[in-house]
């Protein structure tokens, strides 16, 4: 006889999972047991760090991540990540074990009550199934929906009584299914955006974090150098989809309404791939777009397409369209614009601060990082500083938390790197950040993954306090974070970690870290700065 849980185990080989993320319950010990032994189990000492740990995973390798957690107190804990997993179109699948069938009448200790009502409206869909014949059904349908665009997490709560029932036999069936989505632009639409690019003044494209996801950022240079246009960063993006040393590149927008407008005024054309229209912070007075100027949005997400509050939207593959319009778009002859002047090196001005600042450590860490390198960034207050230093030229080298839930960071580094075995991963986490997911720092030490761990230590909710400034709010409580030793966390829970409160102890710490197969933390002990007053900042 086949069990459900050996039919599971096939579905899932068959999808390219053999990882998956956890935390267990005793709901979840009868899927677990005789673990097979090609499958490699990530034990997480939280639910929100597997939820993450398998986000990064799912968006390094493009392909769904499975998520154990035990019933509705495990699941509540990975919510918070979910959150971030749904606005990234992150392919999730989280399986949480219910109680048994013979007592679910009578709600017994860890029931899920409302199992499939809980994790809405972060997933896409969620099910328990109804009988135990139903469950690989229901795996193969929550394997598919992930996937299927907008890809995104879904949620399987399946009683552990299933896992031994005896499968139908027809469900053999479902091993052999392909489910692709192939819809794209047809003709007819491609002409009237061909036409439209091509008959614009003066153009710009605007590119989100699935330009990244699709890997299509060599499409988008393509494109960019054709029309001469420059190339802005959508608010708020999760990735980075466009090579930042580029002549066209010009930064991330500000999250705010009437600066992101005044950063692209004089265009006539501002074209979105990949990215909602727009994903705005903090806000300002202003009206959505420059004058005169049009909008139009490719988009994988019906949801992103419908709700912009401006321009035109399709809805289809990203990739697709980038991909027809780079060859289809005529060269205007339009020069490339004039490259943005390379920030000064630190270094080279006397900066007469005697602790660190942010642009002192990415300056440091992009000298010494291998061109390649792949950063997770949770850092709120210094991103904008991040993004002017830091040389992000590779498919797939930045992370960041699309709903701006911070927990992200730490674990989500590990799943990128678990899926980038050639590539380093540096992590650059606020030392308030860092606490949300701090038990990562075990499963790094457990499962050696090199993760590079950059505390950026100014003992404060950065981001807030600046926050504070823009709502003209004064004597908030609760915004400092004095007091963490975070190499002492580090040392406790495994990882080999070091204090770098001089360029030379930051660099000969780096240089330590790059040299070693294993995790390390790096604490770094820094200025408190506030955002530049454009805002790129981009979560609170
Ligand atoms: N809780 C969660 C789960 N997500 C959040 N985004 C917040 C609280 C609010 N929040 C922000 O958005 S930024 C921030 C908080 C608490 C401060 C982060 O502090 P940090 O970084 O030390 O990590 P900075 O650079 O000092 O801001
Ligand atoms: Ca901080």
């Amino acid at each position: 006889m086949t069990s459900v849980r050996d039919l599971t185990y096939r579905l899932l080989r068959r999808h390219g999972i053999t990882a998956v993320f956890g935390n267990p319950g005793s709901n979840e010990l009868p899927f677990l047991s005789e673990f097979p032994s090609d499958f490699r189990y990530y034990l997480a000492l939280h639910e929100g760090v597997a939820v993450a740990m398998a986000d990064g995973y799912a968006q390094a390798t493009g392909r769904p991540a499975l998520i154990n957690l035990h019933s509705a107190a495990g699941t509540g804990n990975g919510m918070g990540a979910l959150a971030n997993a749904f606005n990234s179109h992150s392919p999730l699948v989280v399986l949480a074990g219910q109680q048994t069938r013979a007592m679910s009448g009578i709600e017994p200790l860890l029931t899920n009550l409302d199992a499939t009502v809980l994790p809405r409206p972060l997933v896409k869909w969620s099910q328990e199934p109804a009988t135990a014949r139903d469950v690989p059904l229901a795996i193969n349908r929550a394997l598919h929906m992930a996937s299927l665009p907008p890809s995104g997490p879904v949620f399987l709560s399946v009683p552990y009584d299933d896992w031994a029932a005896e499968v139908d036999p027809r469900s053999e069936g479902l091993i052999e299914r392909q489910v692709r989505s192939v819809a794209s632009l047809d003709a007819a639409s491609l002409d009237v955006l061909v036409k439209r690019l091509s008959e614009a003044e003066n153009p710009v494209l605007v590119l989100g974090a699935d330009v990244d996801a699709c890997k299509a950022n060599g499409l988008a240079v393509q494109l960019a150098e054709k029309l001469g246009a420059p190339v802005w960063i959508a608010p708020s993006v999760g990735r980075c989809p466009f090579p930042t040393s580029h002549p066209c590149f010009r930064g991330p927008l500000a999250a705010g309404i009437a600066s992101l407008s005044a950063a692209l005024a004089g265009h006539d054309l501002i074209v979105v791939f990949g990215a909602p229209v727009f994903r705005y912070h903090q806000y300002e007075e202003g009206n959505f777009l420059p004058d005169n100027a049009k909008l139009v949005a490719i988009v994988a997400d019906p949801q992103e397409a419908a709700r912009a509050p401006i321009g035109d939207a399709y809805v289809g593959d990203v990739r697709a369209v980038l991909e027809a319009l780079a060859e289809q778009v005529p060269r205007t002859g339009r020069p490339l614009p004039t490259p943005l002047p390379r920030p000064m090196r630190v270094a080279e001005v006397s900066d007469g601060h005697d602790m660190l600042t942010s642009e002192i450590v990415f300056d440091i860490v992009d000298e010494i990082a291998p061109a390649d390198a792949i950063y997770v960034n949770e850092a709120p207050s210094v991103t904008s500083s991040l993004w002017e230093r830091l040389r992000l030229e590779h498919q797939g080298s930045y992370y960041f938390a699309s709903a701006g839930g911070l927990g992200f960071g730490m674990p989500a580094a590990l799943g990128v790197q678990i899926a980038s075995p050639s590539r380093r991963v540096i992590a650059i986490i606020g030392d308030g950040s860092a606490n949300y997911s701090i038990t990562a720092l075990w499963t790094a030490a457990q499962y050696q993954i090199p993760v590079v761990f950059l505390i950026m230590k100014n003992r404060s909710y950065g981001a807030l306090r600046w926050f504070a400034k823009v709502l003209k709010v004064d004597n908030v409580p609760g915004l400092d974070v004095p007091g963490i030793d975070f190499v002492a966390l580090a040392k406790g829970y495994g990882v080999h970690a070091a204090h770098a409160d001089t360029r030379d102890r930051l660099k000969q710490a780096m240089l330590t870290a790059l040299a070693s197969n294993a995790p390390m933390l790096i604490e770094v002990p820094t200025m408190l700065e506030a955002p530049p007053a454009n805002g790129s900042t981009t979560s609170t």
